[in-house]
């Protein structure tokens, strides 16, 4: 007999997030810098049963770059070794402007991230104005490419549905809840139920969980029906001291699905579940 879990859930989406702006070379020596090591890192996570990966670029020096062509290599990279969905961030760094976040949407990556409001990060600010909100959104549109509503607090859910009533956004959409950052919403489950409970009729989320919290949230999610987002951007450590690998981390939640009765989902099944068209292979023109 089928388990209730495996007859009423999607397949399980995990999203890797392995670089992200923060992480610095010397806090762990599993940070892909290169366009080469990141498709490598794809290869592994793909491997390990990833069908996302969320993509912040590197210079050669692990400084943060938003390069157009940079996230050219990057997603060429990715799609030579891989099938995985590729999601560029348009949250970059502390300190980019919302043209620089904006303009490798040019590149038509399968999605990418809209951060649905300003939120304290650690003793900086992320910020996400209506207008930048705006600005964003609308390279998104213009380029064809699936979003996913970052939501760092709950006044970001609102916002989108601001942006909703302008016009500019159609629900239903596939939101990723980000918990834990310091100054954002505490990453605990309670805050987790009460913004699934807020979402929209037949929207997708997933969860990200900061720092410790990375693996309580995802079996968080397993168990609700929700997808997740594992890796070194969030969280660089396995275990208490022991540093990880994203494939590590990707292989454990697989685990635990597997033990929950959740099936994990391919890089195909999870377009379907998002509602992107099947895989786009040839590299796209810039413009
Ligand atoms: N690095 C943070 C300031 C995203 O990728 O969309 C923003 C961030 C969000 O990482
Ligand atoms: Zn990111």
């Amino acid at each position: 007999m089928q388990s209730e879990v495996e007859t009423q859930m999607d397949p399980l989406i995990i999203t890797v997030a392995p670089v992200g702006a923060e992480l610095t070379p010397e806090q762990t020596p599993h940070l892909a810098v290169t366009p080469a090591q990141l498709g490598e890192v794809a290869r592994k996570v793909r491997d390990a049963g990833a069908s996302i990966v969320h993509v912040h670029c590197r210079n050669d020096d692990g400084s943060n770059t938003h390069d157009v062509q940079r996230f050219a290599q990057a997603q060429e990279q990715i799609r030579a070794s891989t099938d995985l969905i590729v999601q560029f961030s348009t949250g970059g760094a502390i300190g980019m402007t919302p043209e620089e976040r904006a303009a490798p949407l040019a590149l038509r990556p399968e999605m990418a991230t809209l951060t649905c409001g300003s939120v304290n990060f650690g003793d900086d600010i992320f910020e996400n104005s209506f207008p930048v909100m705006r600005g964003i959104l609308a390279a998104i549109t213009k380029y064809g490419v699936t979003p996913e509503l970052e939501i760092f607090d709950k006044g970001h859910l609102a916002n989108a549905r601001r942006l909703e009533r302008e016009g500019l956004l159609h629900f239903p959409q596939h939101v990723d809840f980000v918990l834990g950052v310091p100054g954002g919403l505490d990453a605990t489950v309670a805050n987790l139920c009460d913004l699934v409970a807020g979402l929209p009729a037949k929207c997708t989320w997933s969860v990200a969980g900061i720092g410790r919290a990375q693996l309580p949230l995802a079996m968080a999610a397993i168990a609700m029906g929700g997808h997740v987002r594992v890796g070194l951007e969030d969280n660089i450590y396995y275990s208490k001291g022991r540093l990880a690998t994203n494939e590590e981390l990707v292989a454990r939640v697989v685990r635990i699905a597997g033990e929950a009765g959740r099936p994990v989902a391919s890089a195909e099944q999870a377009r379907e579940i998002l509602h992107i068209a099947p895989a786009r292979r040839a590299p796209a023109a810039v413009g």
